[in-house]
């Protein structure tokens, strides 16, 4: 072949492998995940301030009045903010949590809102979050994860502090006594509320030891399993328990009716702690049969809307955001009761 036909060939050549790559590189089909942090292309980050946003959120379940109002909350902002909102409710099972993130991962939402139903066993979804540059927030409840880097924020209560209230309160009404036999309700087994509540209450005992928990054992945050629980309790030592201390107020409220059945005074022959301060809580003290509850407020909904909305816009946040919170005793509830939101 002549030299000057070789030259050409090499030339066309050239020129067509350039006009390949320039064509790849501007359809953006390069099949990369995008930027060094995983950020999306054509994600949120590229949608800046004010974009409309597709938000999935991974709620533990129904099992509480407080649960109800937290979802009710979250609902509302996104959609009052004009956000597309993919919900799922995993009925208080982790793999239902697993399957819901995967599920949202697959269908590119912008950002992950998630309330882990167990502190332990979401490591490997939230890398797989992380991979494919969708932000994670945790609401409500935390993760025992070494790395933070899986999560923006956690916007929640904070519930060892809960515990400790509840503990100073008792220790205040009844530090006087002997001797004071408490039963525990507990929350769910493994959950960040149940194990920090229970942390936060004996931190403060330690210090008087006329208290004593003398059975301890999960309703599972529901009113039904907290009836249950608390008839067996009464069944095996009745005559011996001065306090119930609730990880809720739905587990308290049925140990209430079974200290009723029971032929006992709740909130007189036994003193009710519980932790929420939701409106059945407000109910029974108002009715004596509840002496106080710890405020655990789920209404945290527009302020999680707007930590997304000011993540996507590019601002740092904390990586811890607590819930301010009261507590409130049955002297008080006559009077609030109509001011309750939740
Ligand atoms: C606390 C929340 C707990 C509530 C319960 O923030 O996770 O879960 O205290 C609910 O009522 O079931």
């Amino acid at each position: 072949m002549k030299k000057r036909n070789k030259l050409q060939l090499l030339l066309f050549v050239f020129m067509s492998v350039m006009l390949v790559l320039a064509a790849c590189s501007s359809s953006g089909s390069s099949g990369g995940g995008g930027s060094e942090s995983g950020q999306k292309e054509g994600g949120a980050e590229d949608k800046g301030a004010g974009g409309k946003l597709v938000i999935g959120f991974s709620q533990v379940g129904a099992e509480s009045e407080w649960r109800t109002a937290n979802t009710e909350s979250v609902k509302k902002a996104i959609t009052d903010a004009g956000h597309e909102l993919k919900f799922s409710d995993a009925q208080q099972k982790q793999e239902n949590q697993i399957k819901a993130i995967r599920s949202f991962i697959a269908q590119k939402v912008d950002a992950i809102v998630f309330s882990p139903v167990v502190e332990t066993g979401f490591e490997t979804v939230l890398k797989e979050a992380k991979d494919a540059g969708i932000p994670v927030f945790l609401a409500d409840r935390a993760v025992d994860i070494e790395d933070d880097s899986l999560w923006v924020t956690f916007l929640g209560s904070d519930f060892i502090e809960e515990g400790r209230k509840a503990a100073n309160w008792l220790v205040e009404e009844m530090g006087d006594e002997e001797e004071v036999n408490i039963v525990e309700l507990q929350g769910t087994v493994g959950s960040a509320p149940a194990i920090d509540r229970k942390e936060g209450f004996e931190e403060v005992l330690a210090d008087h030891p006329n208290f004593k928990i003398t059975k301890s054992q999960t309703g599972d945050f529901t009113r039904a399993k907290g009836k249950e629980v608390m008839e067996a309790f009464l069944k095996s030592d009745g005559d011996n328990i001065d306090v119930l201390y609730s990880h809720n107020d739905d587990m308290a409220i049925g140990a209430i009716q079974a200290i009723e059945e029971y032929g006992l005074k709740p909130g007189e022959d036994i003193k009710i702690i519980g932790v929420d301060a939701v409106k059945g809580a407000f109910e029974a003290m108002a009715a004596g049969k509840m002496n106080v509850t710890v405020e655990c407020n789920p209404l945290f909904g527009p302020q999680l809307v707007e930590l997304i909305e000011k993540h996507i816009a590019g601002e740092e946040l904390e990586k811890r955001i607590a819930v301010e919170e009261s507590i409130y005793t049955m002297d008080q509830a006559e009077e609030l009761l109509p001011t309750r939101q939740y």
